[in-house]
């Protein structure tokens, strides 16, 4: 008989097990096969929690608390199960597993729901293996469709469809997976340091900053270390180097709220006595502003062609991800608001640095995001932790807003 986790903490720790890295983290990407045995956990985990459970075409995976009248458009509530490349075991995560307890605890104590809830365990959201991000949320709400899935391929040439079925799923451009959905709301780790430093608990979040991800290809000419002059040389590292050097000079002269990071850097052919044939980084770019986000994209990525022409080099800027900052629903983040007054949790009202699958959700329905504390504001490592007071203090407050929404 599979052993399901009796509290937060130990569901925390259960789904932590697929994919769980050596140094303590999480990988667990797309349709791998410990994301695979991930969603199969959380089925089982959620059917015996007494919820009707479904995949999407795209692995998307739904429990299903339904209303006395289920014929209403559901409220949703979940995240994401994938994680970046030795991530933490919170990141999306608690999200999931909050959603689940909730439902399980708003059923046992209060049967049916007025309205339908259901917790989704969104298929990805990080991006991290294909170059695409939310595409669970993006393809439930429509923001993407079959197009923006297709000729996906992932860093070792791997095709997101050939990925996708490999783990038993597919989507024909005939499939619709869009849903008609009342609200979204997700329980998320702040990934940041205000709410420890702040000592609240609670984080209302009225926007999620937009954010722009970009793949820079710089080329020059492969040629040998030590019989190559150095005026002689189209070396695509010169280029690339003093690319970054500029984008940070940029980022310096902007308000705090821009952000840019050069995450991802490859160098082809990657050889000590070999001037590189190719050099591919990447940028992320983010701020609460689309004015200011747009205006320094376009600042930035002019400056990175002008530098490529001055060196004689070939650059090519391709935008793959592009979310615009989008407000969290008003009424919903007064019932937490009130919710966390009544009983006395602390709150703060704050913008959200870390991109999440509330911003797609925004698009069709009102939707909110919740956070706790991230001991020492640490997210996307190993080290990420979140303290189980917190944990069942948000879990609490998800369980009220939900009754008030559906009971
Ligand atoms: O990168 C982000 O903002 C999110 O953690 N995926
Ligand atoms: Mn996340
Ligand atoms: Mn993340």
């Amino acid at each position: 008989m599979t052993q399901f986790p009796n509290n937060l903490s130990e569901a925390i720790r259960w789904l932590s097990s697929f994919g769980a890295s050596a140094d303590g983290g999480v990988t667990r990407t797309l349709y791998s096969s410990s994301w695979k045995e991930a969603q199969e956990a959380l089925k089982e985990w959620m059917n015996n929690c007494g919820l009707e459970t479904n995949y999407d075409s795209i692995g998307n995976l739904f429990g299903r608390l339904p209303a006395i009248n289920s014929s209403v458009p559901s409220i949703l509530v979940g995240s994401h199960v994938d994680t970046v490349v030795s991530g933490g075991k919170y990141d999306g995560a608690y999200g999931i597993v909050a959603a689940v307890t909730a439902l399980e605890f708003l059923k046992r104590e209060y049967g049916y729901p007025r309205v339908n809830l259901e917790v989704v365990s969104l298929c990805e959201e990080e991006g991290s293996r294909f170059p695409i991000a939310c595409s669970g949320s993006g393809m439930i709400t429509g923001v993407y469709s079959f197009k923006d899935l297709m000729g996906v391929v992932d860093s070792d040439g791997v095709s997101l469809f050939n990925a996708m079925a490999d783990v038993g799923f597919g989507l024909s451009e005939h499939d619709n997976i869009k849903r008609n959905i009342q609200r979204f709301i997700e329980i998320h780790i702040e990934q940041g340091p205000s709410l420890e430093k702040l000592n609240k608990t609670i984080g209302i979040v009225q926007t999620i900053v937009g954010q722009k991800r970009f793949r820079i290809s710089v080329r020059g000419e492969s040629n040998h270390a030590g019989t190559t002059l150095m005026k002689w040389r189209r070396d695509p590292m010169q280029g690339a180097v003093e690319m970054i050097y500029t984008l940070q000079k940029m980022v310096g002269a902007c308000d705090d709220h821009l952000v840019a990071t050069v995450g991802q850097f490859f160098v082809e052919p990657n050889t000590p006595n070999v001037i590189p044939s190719q050099i591919v980084f990447t940028v992320d770019v983010r701020h609460p502003l689309e004015t200011a986000l747009n205006d320094f994209c376009k600042h930035f990525t002019s400056k990175f062609q002008e530098i490529a022409k001055d060196k004689d080099l070939d650059i090519v800027i391709e935008k793959w991800h592009e979310v615009p900052p989008v407000q969290m629903d008003r009424e919903l983040n007064e019932w937490v608001e009130d919710i966390c007054q009544s009983n006395e949790v602390s709150y703060y009202h704050m913008n959200s640095g870390a991109g999440h699958d509330a911003q797609l959700f925004a698009h069709i329905c009102p939707a909110t995001i919740l956070f706790v504390p991230s001991q020492g504001g640490i997210s996307h490592s190993p080290q990420e932790y979140t303290s189980t007071s917190d944990l069942e203090t948000g879990l609490k407050v998800l369980i009220q807003l939900l009754k008030r929404l559906a009971y």
